[in-house]
């Protein structure tokens, strides 16, 4: 070997030794300052290692807990069907015991329609108000399944109904327009008779459940109908 092969290998030495003093030096920092950015050349230190012991346990635990959150959501995903289940049977009950509503529990329920039997004696036309007054009218009785249900609830008692002459007398007239004419009718024998000086142009089940004519200020129960709330 020449002095230029022998320079050349003493100068490999010498860049060896350098290098290798300045990568143990780098690593001397690092390990007392390891907040400072590595070399990209250094070799894999202890300190990875390290890291990799504590990151793996995270990312097991990180594994589990989402785990445990999917069987959570779920578990709740399965129950919220049963739920829905259940509150619908119970909304399907409260419709079978109060199908007028259960705010509304004084309403009795007859083929698609709510009653309602006010108690309170008073003159037809307070009656009709009070049945608008509950979102509602006097009753119109169309056949003879409605009037016996009407006839069942009021029970001897009499109660008026939505039928009336006030306008003129003798041409009846049902409150929701049904026409009078071709409509059921149940009136008492020899009813209606308008009978006294002033008149009777309002009608109402008697005691027996038929109809009868009456003035209209008497005091009187009263039947006010109104459709199924939808
Ligand atoms: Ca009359
Ligand atoms: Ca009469």
């Amino acid at each position: 070997m020449g002095p230029v092969g022998t320079y050349k290998q003493q100068q490999d030495e010498a860049y060896l030794v350098e290098s290798g003093a300045a990568m143990a030096q780098t690593e001397t920092e690092w390990k007392q300052q390891p907040w400072l950015a590595r070399r990209p050349d250094a070799y894999t230190p202890w300190w990875k290692q390290k890291s990799f012991l504590v990151l793996f346990p995270l990312l097991a635990l990180s594994y589990l807990l989402i785990v445990v959150l999917f069987g959570l959501v779920l578990s709740l995903g399965s129950r919220l069907p049963s739920q829905v289940t259940k509150l619908h049977n119970q909304l399907q009950r409260n419709m079978d015991f109060y199908p007028c509503g259960s705010r509304s529990r004084e309403w009795e329920y007859f083929d698609g329609r709510c009653y309602y039997f006010g108690i309170e004696a008073v003159p037809w036309h307070t009656a009709k108000s009070h049945c608008e007054e509950r979102n509602s009218k006097l009753v119109v009785i169309q056949d003879e399944p409605e009037q016996n249900f009407i006839q069942s609830q009021t029970k001897g008692e009499r109660y008026w109904i939505g039928l009336s002459d006030v306008n003129v007398e003798g041409e009846w007239k049902w409150i929701d327009d049904t026409d009078y004419r071709t409509s059921y009718k149940n009136w008492k024998s020899g009813e209606p008779n308008d009978h006294g000086d002033h008149g009777e142009d309002c009608a109402q089940v008697s005691s027996a459940g038929q109809w009868n004519d009456l003035r209209c200020n008497t005091a009187s129960f009263y039947v006010c109908e109104k459709p199924l709330p939808s």
